[in-house]
């Protein structure tokens, strides 16, 4: 297996719980994605996945489509 990337996503449409597990739902869902950690207060959400399988990009459409868009990465 590939070697495990990291990418921290800017969320700031989140605020609870509530968001923390639809978040961790809509990303574990996704083929690649092995790891989802969510920082609330920093409204940072940092995803460890296989880059031979998903991209950050393919992560940030499954956020919008759960209604919480992107509004950075690094
Ligand atoms: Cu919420």
């Amino acid at each position: 297996m590939a070697a495990a990337t990291e990418v921290t996503l800017n969320v700031p449409g989140m605020s609870c719980m509530h968001c923390e597990k639809a978040i961790k739902a809509a990303l574990g869902q996704l083929n690649g994605v092995a790891d989802v950690r969510v920082d609330l207060g920093a409204k940072k959400v940092k995803v460890t996945y296989s880059s031979e399988t998903v991209s950050p990009d393919v992560l940030a459409k499954a956020l919008e489509a759960a209604g919480y868009p992107v509004a950075g990465q690094r």
